[in-house]
């Protein structure tokens, strides 16, 4: 693949874990400096979309956008398109208190990765990863919720992992490696 893709967030460890994941395909992604217009709504898809698209017409040249989220199940989907919020706002730790009495701790983490061109329409990637809400937070690797989440069948939460190995689990590496092959085959 030719130059860099511009990828419109603000977040450096998505940009990190996205170009750990697309590296194999040859495909690399620069932090662009342009604001993501994040709207309300109620699928990471809608956020994503019109982020992409606004980016793109502002920016005049192909970008990527991704919206992630922490959907828990006993919580009725919550955080999920708010994650970024509930992060800023009650942590980890706020979560765990909100799930204190829940048998069920399942959940998932979910992306969606929208890439636009100028004056085209968005095109969208999806990717989750199932798993449980931990009961404490442990580990000091990644980002956001990843101390309190534990991948299907996992003993240790995302913090836990290394970054090849969550890479390979995660909603992310879901939905960009669909995007690379999308890319490569277009
Ligand atoms: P940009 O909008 O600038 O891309 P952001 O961090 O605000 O960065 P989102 O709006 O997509 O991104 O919010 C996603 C939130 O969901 C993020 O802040 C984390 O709290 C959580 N999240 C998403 N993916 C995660 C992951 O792989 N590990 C841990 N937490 C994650």
């Amino acid at each position: 693949m030719g130059g860099k893709i511009l990828f419109v967030t603000g977040n450096s460890h998505k940009l990190d874990e996205a170009n750990r994941i697309l590296s194999p395909y040859g495909i690399s992604l620069e932090m662009a400096v342009c604001e993501k217009l994040e709207i309300q709504a109620d699928t990471l898809e809608e956020v994503a979309s019109f982020a992409a698209r606004t980016a793109a017409w502002r920016i005049g040249s192909p970008v990527l956008v991704e919206d992630s989220g922490l959907f828990i199940d006993a919580l009725g989907g919550f955080p999920g398109p708010y994650s970024s919020y509930a992060f800023k706002t009650i942590g980890c730790r706020g979560i765990l208190r909100l799930m204190d009495g829940f048998d069920d701790r399942s959940a998932s983490f979910r992306c969606a990765v929208a890439y636009c061109a100028a004056g085209a329409e968005p095109v969208l990637f999806s990717g989750a990863s199932g798993g449980s809400i931990a009961t404490t937070a442990r580990g000091a690797r990644g980002f956001g919720f990843d101390p309190i989440f534990l991948g299907k069948g996992s003993r240790l939460t995302y913090a836990e992992l290394d970054e090849e190995s969550k890479c390979m689990a995660s909603h992310r590496g879901e939905a960009f490696r669909r995007f690379a092959e999308w890319l490569l085959g277009a």
